[in-house]
């Protein structure tokens, strides 16, 4: 893969951002796009437009065959069993609450137990937390090493024949750290409990595998995968998917409406009440073409080597940077969190703006984590396809420009 090529796909990557030339290392909140998935959407709205599964004219014909072929691709892409097992949604935060408001509110109950680890994103955190308070189920956390891994000894340890539910990050969106979500899915199952996976900073980034991992549920982002905003992924086995009761209620969700009761239709369409995110969903089909082109372990292998190569960089600032989660290698995804001294998050990023380089700035939606590191925010840069070694240059140019407009802070 030649990440300079590649980034000749993203027309958004050729400008200037106050005077220098963009580099963009937010990936991990949302991707750029390439021409390809922009082009795709705009043929949609110039050509196919109409809502599906409603009418019979033409156009509601195509767009419908258009959003049912999406649904075949995503589940290609991560070897669903097939396509009715992948449900549209709005992202991998409503995805996770279908799953927890839609099967966990229903099936758990007091003395059941929930096992999280205490680096979660709110999106894996919260609707647990909810799911706990109404059905009398606790949570428990796993132990996280300094470093932001988990070991699988804990992980025994931790699930027991009162765990239901295992619900984990593939990969933290802070600390980078790949969880062995395969070895602990099946520690999961040994005590017949439900593996649930939050695939945000996974599925974009490497081969993901839903049938090899053996996960019940994944959920996941289309825009951080190089789809448009609005659309993500609620993957899960068909028994688990058939137990689950729909969310929303309304559109062509249904089967037979009665004045005092109602029945739904079989998976995919009981979860998708009102008119679904055809367009999103279209795109995000249009992404999953393009990235399965380049290919998701030439993707995985680049991210690893500008994780990688970003970390001996920034170690040329070592002693005024500390620098978060995992050594670098195939356990770290392409991500790097890091504070320089005492120097607020955002007044790193806003010096770093200024020589047009983006990342992210603050809690990352994940405070019980800055918490444990001891801190209110970190930076992150993050990387994807078309990010290249410069772009880790440029960044390491700009910290050191922030080292010296904030020396006070730091010595
Ligand atoms: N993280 C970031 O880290 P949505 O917003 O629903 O598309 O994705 C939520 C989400 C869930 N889990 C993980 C691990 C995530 O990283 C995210 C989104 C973004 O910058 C925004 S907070």
């Amino acid at each position: 893969m030649n990440s300079v090529e590649v980034r000749q796909d993203f027309p958004i990557l050729n400008q200037e951002v106050n005077g220098h030339p963009l580099v963009y290392l937010d990936s991990a909140a949302t991707s750029q796009k390439p021409r390809e998935v922009i082009e795709v959407l705009k043929r949609y709205y110039e050509a196919d437009n109409s809502n599906v599964h409603r009418g019979v004219h033409t156009l509601g014909s195509r767009a419908t065959e258009a959003y049912e072929l999406a649904r075949e691709k995503v589940a290609r892409f991560i070897n669903a069993p097939s396509p009715e097992q992948v449900i549209f949604t709005r992202g991998t935060t409503e995805s996770l609450n279908m799953i927890a408001y839609g099967y966990a509110r229903i099936q758990l109950k007091a003395g059941d137990e929930i096992v999280l680890s205490p680096s979660e994103h709110h999106s894996n955190l919260i609707p647990w937390q909810q799911v706990a308070k109404v059905t009398g189920a606790s949570l428990k956390y796993l132990p996280l090493q300094a470093d932001g891994t988990l070991t699988l000894d804990d992980v025994r340890q931790t699930v027991t024949p009162a765990t239901k539910i295992v619900a984990l990050a593939h990969v933290s969106n802070v600390l980078g750290t790949i969880h062995p979500i395969k070895e602990i899915t099946a520690i999961a199952h040994a005590a017949g409990a439900l593996m649930v996976v939050d695939g945000a900073q996974s599925v974009p980034h490497m081969p993901v595998d839903v049938r090899d991992l053996d996960v019940d549920f994944l959920a996941f982002s289309g825009h951080k995968m190089c789809g448009p905003t609005g659309v993500g992924v609620l993957y899960g086995k068909r028994k688990w998917l058939d137990a689950m009761e729909p969310t929303y209620f309304g559109g062509e969700m249904i089967d037979i409406v009665e004045l005092y009761d109602s029945t739904w239709k079989d998976i995919p369409w009981k979860f998708e009440g009102g008119t679904p995110i055809i367009a999103g969903a279209i795109g995000l089909g249009a992404a999953v073409d393009y990235l399965t082109k380049v290919g998701m372990e030439n993707i995985h292998n680049h991210d690893v080597h500008l994780a990688a190569y970003a970390m001996e960089r920034l170690g040329e600032l070592s002693s005024d940077l500390t620098v978060y989660g995992p050594k670098p290698g195939k356990t770290r995804a392409g991500l790097v969190t890091f504070n320089l001294g005492q120097v607020h998050a955002h007044d790193v990023s806003t010096v770093l703006d200024a020589e047009g380089i983006a990342v992210r700035a603050g809690h990352h939606c994940a405070q019980p984590l800055m918490r444990m590191l001891g801190v209110i925010s970190t930076v992150r840069a993050s990387f994807y396809l078309y990010n290249t070694e410069a772009d880790v240059d440029a960044l390491v140019h700009g910290l050191s420009s922030a080292k010296e407009f904030f020396q006070h802070a730091i010595g």
